[in-house]
This record gives C-alpha cells, sequence and structure tokens, in this order.
C-alpha cells in the first residue's frame, strides 16, 4: 500500500513538473505530449511492484514452479535437478515480486543429502535473458569451474561430493551476485551427518526456517546502500506434507507452526541474507543444544539468541513447557517488525 501511494505520488509530481503549469486535468492524467514512455521510466525509479517495474527483458516472463527433482540413485550417490526461472512472488499481502529463483521459489526448494554423497547437479536455466549458476557452500570445488554460469536456455551438469554435515546455504553466483541474491535465488541444503546427532533421540518435532531480506525490486542502488523493505521467514518441507512457503511477512503468522507441551523441537535455520546478520530467538524457552552451521561437532549449550552470519546456518533444539504461542524473530527488532516473526503454536496435549 505504501509503495503504491508512492508511487502514485510520484506520477502526480512527475505530471506537474512536464506539464509545467500544475493544471487539475494534467494532474488527473498525463498531458498528450508527454511520452509514455517517459512516465513509466520515472515512475519505475520509485516503485518495487511486479506490474510497475519489471527488469526489461523479464516483461511478461512469469514462469510456473517447477517441482524440484531429487533421486537417489545409489547409496552414496543422489542427482538433483533444479531450474533458473522467473516466477511471481508475494512477499507482503498483495505486493508481488518478480523474483529470480530456483524452481519459481524464493528461498528455493529444500536439497538434503547424506554426508558422503556424491551429487550430480543439473541446472536447467529456463531465464530466456540472462544466465545464472548455483553456488553450494556444502562442497569443494573451484568456483569458476564447477559453479560456472549457464546461459539462457541452457543446462549445465556438475559433480560436487557432500562430505561436511551442516545446515548450508546455496545460492546463484552469478555477477553481480549481489543482484542475484537479493532478487530471491538462494536456499538452503542440508547435509544429514553420517552418525547423526546426539541428541536426535530426544527430539519429537522439526521444521527448517530460513531468513531472508528483501529489498526495492532489482534495484541493485537500494541492495548495496539501502536498508531491507522486509526481512522474512519462510519453512521448507523436510518431510513428505509437511509445509513449504516463501519468504514473506504472512505465511508463519496466518498459518503457525504447531507443536505440543512437553516436546523438544528441533529447527535447521538458515540465514540467506544477502547483507544482514540474524540474531536468531525463540521467545519464551532457552535454546538447549545448538550446533553451529549444523554440525554435530560445534554443539553448544543453553543459549538465548544465536548470532547467524550472512549465509549461516545451525540447528537449534528447545523444549516448549506451557502451551501457548511462542514468537520466532530475529532479535534485531528494526527486522522483527519488517516482518521476521514467525509463530509456533503450542497445544495442550
Ligand atoms: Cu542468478
Amino acid at each position: 500500500m505504501k509503495r503504491g501511494l508512492a508511487v502514485g505520488a510520484t506520477l502526480l509530481f512527475v505530471s506537474g513538473i512536464l506539464t509545467a503549469c500544475g493544471e487539475e486535468a494534467a494532474v488527473q492524467e498525463p498531458a498528450p505530449e508527454i511520452e509514455a514512455g517517459e512516465v513509466t521510466e520515472v515512475a519505475a525509479a520509485a516503485s518495487s511492484t511486479a506490474e510497475t517495474k519489471v527488469f526489461g527483458p523479464h516483461e511478461g516472463v512469469n514462469q510456473p514452479v517447477v517441482p524440484v527433482k531429487m533421486e537417489r540413485v545409489g547409496e552414496h550417490e543422489v542427482n538433483i535437478e533444479m531450474t533458473a526461472q522467473i516466477t511471481d512472488i508475494e512477499i507482503a499481502p498483495d505486493l508481488m515480486y518478480r523474483a529470480w529463483t530456483f524452481n519459481g521459489e524464493a528461498p528455493g526448494p529444500l536439497l538434503i543429502v547424506n554426508e558422503g554423497d556424491m551429487i550430480n547437479f543439473k541446472l536447467i536455466n529456463i531465464d530466456p535473458a540472462i544466465p545464472h549458476s548455483i553456488d553450494l557452500h556444502a562442497v569443494h570445488a573451484a568456483p569458476s569451474v564447477k559453479f560456472a554460469d549457464i546461459m539462457p536456455n541452457e543446462e549445465g551438469v556438475f559433480s560436487y561430493p557432500a562430505n561436511d554435515p551442516g545446515v548450508f546455504m546455496y545460492h546463484c553466483g552469478t555477477d553481480p551476485v549481489l543482484a542475484h541474491i537479493a532478487n530471491g535465488m538462494h536456499g538452503t541444503i542440508i547435509v544429514k551427518p553420517a552418525d547423526g546427532y546426539p541428541t536426535d533421540s530426544e527430539i519429537d518435532r522439526e521444521f527448517v526456517m530460513i531468513q531472508n531480506e528483501w529489498y526495492d525490486y532489482n534495484n541493485l542502488e537500494d541492495f548495496a546502500n539501502g536498508e531491507p523493505s522486509q526481512v522474512v521467514f519462510s519453512t521448507k518441507a523436510l518431510n513428505e506434507g509437511d509445509r513449504n512457503t516463501n519468504g514473506d511477512t504472512f505465511s508463519l503468522k496466518d498459518e503457525p507452526l504447531t507443536a505440543n507441551v512437553g516436546e523438544k523441537i528441533r529447527i535447521y535455520i538458515n540465514n540467506m541474507g544477502p547483507n544482514e546478520v540474524s540474531s536468531f530467538h525463540v521467545v519464551g524457552t532457552v535454546l538447549d543444544d545448538i550446533y553451529i552451521d549444523g554440525n554435530p561437532e560445534n554443539h553448544m549449550t543453553g543459549m538465548q539468541t544465536i548470532l547467524l552470519p550472512a549465509s549461516g546456518g545451525a540447528v537449534v533444539e528447545f523444549t516448549v513447557t506451557e502451551a501457548g504461542d511462542y514468537p520466532i524473530v530475529t532479535h534485531q527488532f528494526n527486522h522483527a517488525s519488517k516482518g521476521a516473526v514467525a509463530v509456533l503454536r503450542v497445544a495442550a496435549e
């Protein structure tokens, strides 16, 4: 709404300037001598909606979600196939963002492999306009070779060993990386530890949560020097039937995550940035066990808030001892006030 008003105000302002006298009739609609293109261009600078400002080559491009393909083809080998594509995402009520995505989701689909797996990765770039790529933080690989750009309407195949357990970010690494991440090309890959976590047997319920920021639509200047317009959470399906949401201000408030009193909850959390850290905090409990970056070796206990750098992940575990609503936030409340609040609704058994 606020942005809609801003665009309207800009249009009125521009109309006034261009017609020089600000007659009432001219304010109602652009004067005939104004080229429509001029107005569109100026108005676009203040807008973030897909309807009013779209990267030229992506005008009219809104590609349907393509399910990710993950197939185990051997005891220690998995094939993953993803698309790079352009898809509209609702990031706040009635605010659409023409996101650059993996598979039409932002954050992209959750990837899950086992420690020791060889990942055979195929990236199909169906964006008709620009190259994209995949940078997996979970692997050792030469970026210039294995994270290489895939041109529009082409595909690339790369193999990577996943030998480190944890909760890792993946993202598009194509220049300018900031634009590709801020426009939505990021996600989480979980590499499950071969020997599990020492607290596995205590866990009753688990979720995935991801934090990311949104800025003015495809505005590299705002990505680089501005403040995020929205800071958001999403959840992704860890098991079949779990929810998949995009990074938005409302989904995890309108429809809370749910648990029962007395349960020990595990959350796989990952911060996409692109720019901000997360001070991840669950109101009404203490984080009993924390595995920084999701590695079982990085076990910490009894923490109130964990710091996730841009790209950083963790596994956090806590108990809910009373029924009620438990907000989950980044304790940087300027960011929480921009959307980064989820609710865990705990029912009496
Ligand atoms: Cu990209």
